[in-house]
């Protein structure tokens, strides 16, 4: 079972995205996803989408999967093991969750059925200075471990901003795959599964 971390900050687009990705990802790969988020919030998700994959869809009793409930998600990621074995389990921890967090208490994970753990971070491009400004430890940490970063909310600003916001993500990690999406609009979320489907 591979663990995909969609973080980023509060409204960053993580539920947008992760209800976009699903199927696509079931459609290319054919995988068993299941999904952990903490709170549809105002997405709301596709009932058919749902129905047509058989799609699992777990939300976890409110607060920080990470900090407060790592013991749940250990027990949660069990569970989900023991009776739905997935290939793939995606994870949206809430917006001020460490993805390291996440990881590092999978290590704790004893069922020896993990297989890789990545984190994709999503940043809004809406809200990139002020966001970068107030966060910038924790987000610099999560941008430094992801092995995908998406800018999301490219619909809000234009392409010059993009590139400038591209380049101080590049200077943080300079070999990470950087893409600019609408989680909304649909645009490039193609290009960014491609990367996550890649083994
Ligand atoms: N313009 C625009 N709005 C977006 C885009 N993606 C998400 N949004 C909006 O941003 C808001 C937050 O989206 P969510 O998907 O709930 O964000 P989240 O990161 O899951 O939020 P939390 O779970 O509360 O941290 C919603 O109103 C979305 O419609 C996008 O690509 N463009
Ligand atoms: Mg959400």
């Amino acid at each position: 079972m591979d663990i995909l971390v969609v973080a980023g900050f509060l409204g960053s687009g993580k539920t947008t995205l992760v209800i976009s990705i699903i199927e696509r990802i079931i459609e290319r790969t054919g995988k068993k996803v299941v999904v952990i988020v903490n709170d549809f919030g105002t997405v709301g998700i596709d009932g058919k989408v749902m129905t047509k994959y058989g799609l699992q869809v777990m939300e976890l009793a409110s607060g920080c999967i990470c900090c407060t409930l790592g013991a749940d998600l250990l027990h949660t990621v069990e569970e989900i093991q023991d009776n739905i074995a997935p290939d793939l389990l995606v994870i949206e921890p809430t917006g001020v969750a460490d993805p390291d967090a996440i990881v590092q208490a999978m290590a704790h994970y004893e069922k020896g059925e993990i297989g890789t753990i990545r984190s994709a971070v999503i940043v809004d491009a809406s809200r990139f200075d002020v966001i970068m400004k107030a966060l910038n430890r924790p987000l610099t940490a999560q941008i430094r471990s992801a092995f995908l970063v998406l800018i999301n909310k490219m619909d809000t600003v234009d392409g010059s901003e993009i590139a400038r916001m591209e380049g101080l993500l590049r200077d943080l990690n300079p070999t990470v795959p950087i893409i600019p999406i609408s989680a909304t609009e649909g645009t490039n979320v193609d290009q960014a599964v491609e990367v996550m489907v890649r083994a």
